[in-house]
C-alpha cells in the first residue's frame, strides 16, 4: 500500500498484484518443473520434439523460460517484437512530457517531471537489456526503429498542448500502461517478467503524480478545472486505443496468450482500465467524455464507447498528429549522441587492452 494523501480507488490493488507476481517469480526460480524429466537444466541435448516438450512443460507449469533454454523461433521473434516495441515506446514516450520540463509551473513540479522522464529512459534500458538476452543487440533494435521497421505505441503521437496534458498522461497513459503491464510481470519469459516488476513499481508512482496534478487543477480555479477537463477529453480515447485492436482483429493475441507472454486479451484489459478509471474520475471531479458510459449489472462492468480503431491504425501506419515530429526528433537525438557512444566504446576498448599491455611489459623489459 502506498500514499494516502487522497483517495485513488483501485490503485493499490495493482501494486498488490505486482507484489504477488514478484513472490511467484521468486518461487519459480527455486523450482525447475519438468526438470526431473529433462535432467535438471532444460538441456535435453536431444531432438527438437523433446526440446519442444520441455518448453511446453515449463510454460504449462508457470515456470520461466530463461535465455539459456531452448525456445521455438516464433516465440523468440514474438518476444523481440513486443519487448523492442515496448522499449521504443518508453524512449519516444519521453518526448510529449519532455516538452513541458522547461515550462513546469513550479520548481517542485519541474523536479518531479524531470525525474519521471528520466525513469522512462531507465525503463527503455531495462527493456533493451531484456531484448538483448534473446540474441539481438540494442544498436540493431534502435536501427529497426529509426528505419521504420519496428513500431512504438500509438499514444505518443498525440501532442501535449497544456500543462494539464502532463497530468492526463500520468493518470490515463501511465494508468493504461500499468493495467497492461501488471500481467506482464507473470510473462513466461524470465528477463521480461523481472524487468516488468521494476517498471510497474515505478509506473504506479508516475500514474499517481499525474493524478495529483489533475486533482490540484480540478480543485483550483474554474479555468484550471476546464483545462484539466479538456486534457482528459483529448487523452481518453487514445488511451483506450493503447490496448491495441479489438480481440477480433488482434493478430498475435491467441498465440501470445498460449505462450503466456500475454495473460489477458486486449479487450479484457481495456475493460479493466475503464472500470478502474470511472471511480477515480469521480474523486477527481472530472467527467469521462463518453455519454454512453454506464454500469452494466449483468456484466458487472461498465459499458463504454470503443475508441476509433481506424484512427488507431492510421496512427500506427505513421499518420498521426505527431508521428513525423517524434521520429525526426529521435533521429536527431541518435545522430547527436553518436560521439558519446563512440567515445564510450573507445574507452572500453582501451581499458580492456590495458591488462594485456601490463602483462606484456615485463617480458619486453626482460628482452
Ligand atoms: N500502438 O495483435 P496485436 C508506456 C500493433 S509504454 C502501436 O493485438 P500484440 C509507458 C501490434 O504491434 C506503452 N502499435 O498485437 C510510458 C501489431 O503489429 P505488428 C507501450 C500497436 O502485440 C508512459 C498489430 O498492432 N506498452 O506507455 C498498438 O499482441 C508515459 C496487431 O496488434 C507496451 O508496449 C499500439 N497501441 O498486442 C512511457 C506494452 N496496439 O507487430 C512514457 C507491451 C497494437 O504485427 C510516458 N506490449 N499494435 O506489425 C503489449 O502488451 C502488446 O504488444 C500490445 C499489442 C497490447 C500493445
Amino acid at each position: 500500500m502506498y500514499g494516502n494523501d487522497f483517495e485513488q480507488p483501485g490503485a493499490a490493488t495493482l501494486l498488490d498484484e505486482v507484489e504477488a507476481a514478484e513472490q511467484a517469480l521468486r518461487a519459480a526460480a527455486e523450482r525447475r518443473v519438468a526438470a526431473a524429466r529433462a535432467g535438471g537444466t532444460g538441456d535435453t541435448g536431444g531432438a527438437e520434439a523433446e526440446l519442444q516438450e520441455y518448453f511446453d512443460a515449463v510454460v504449462a507449469a508457470d515456470q520461466k523460460i530463461e535465455p539459456r533454454d531452448w525456445m521455438p523461433e516464433a516465440y523468440r521473434k514474438t518476444l523481440v517484437r513486443q519487448i523492442a516495441q515496448h522499449a521504443h515506446s518508453e524512449i519516444i514516450g519521453m518526448q510529449p512530457e519532455g516538452n513541458w520540463i522547461s515550462r513546469a509551473p513550479s520548481l517542485k513540479r519541474k523536479a518531479i517531471l524531470l525525474a519521471k522522464v528520466q525513469d522512462e529512459a531507465g525503463h527503455g534500458l531495462y527493456l533493451y537489456a531484456a531484448a538483448e538476452t534473446l540474441g539481438i543487440d540494442r544498436e540493431e533494435l534502435v536501427g529497426l526503429l529509426l528505419t521504420g521497421r519496428q513500431k512504438y505505441s500509438s499514444i505518443f503521437n498525440y501532442p501535449t498542448l497544456t500543462w494539464a496534458d502532463v497530468g492526463a498522461i500520468g493518470w490515463l497513459v501511465d494508468g493504461a500502461a500499468i493495467v497492461n503491464q501488471v500481467p506482464l510481470c507473470r510473462c513466461s519469459y524470465g528477463p521480461y517478467a523481472r524487468a516488468m516488476i521494476r517498471i510497474c513499481k515505478e509506473e504506479s508512482f508516475h500514474q499517481r503524480q499525474g493524478y495529483e496534478i489533475l486533482y490540484t487543477l480540478a480543485h483550483g480555479t474554474p479555468e484550471q478545472k476546464a483545462m484539466a477537463q479538456d486534457a482528459v477529453d483529448r487523452w481518453w480515447y487514445p488511451s483506450l486505443a493503447m490496448f491495441g485492436p479489438p480481440d477480433t482483429a488482434s493478430t498475435h493475441s491467441e498465440q501470445s496468450m498460449a505462450w503466456k507472454i500475454k495473460r489477458f486479451s486486449n479487450d479484457d484489459l481495456r475493460q479493466r482500465f475503464v472500470d478502474m478509471c470511472v471511480p477515480q474520475a469521480e474523486v477527481l471531479g472530472l467527467s469521462i467524455p463518453d455519454p454512453d458510459l454506464r454500469w452494466n449489472d449483468e456484466r458487472g462492468a461498465y459499458d463504454y464507447t470503443q475508441p476509433d480503431y481506424d484512427e488507431l491504425f492510421r496512427v500506427i501506419r505513421g499518420d498521426g498528429p505527431c508521428n513525423r515530429q517524434r521520429m525526426a526528433h529521435r533521429r536527431r537525438a541518435d545522430a547527436d549522441g553518436a560521439w558519446v557512444r563512440e567515445a564510450a566504446a573507445a574507452y572500453a576498448a582501451k581499458r580492456s587492452a590495458r591488462p594485456a599491455e601490463a602483462a606484456a611489459r615485463p617480458a619486453e623489459a626482460a628482452a
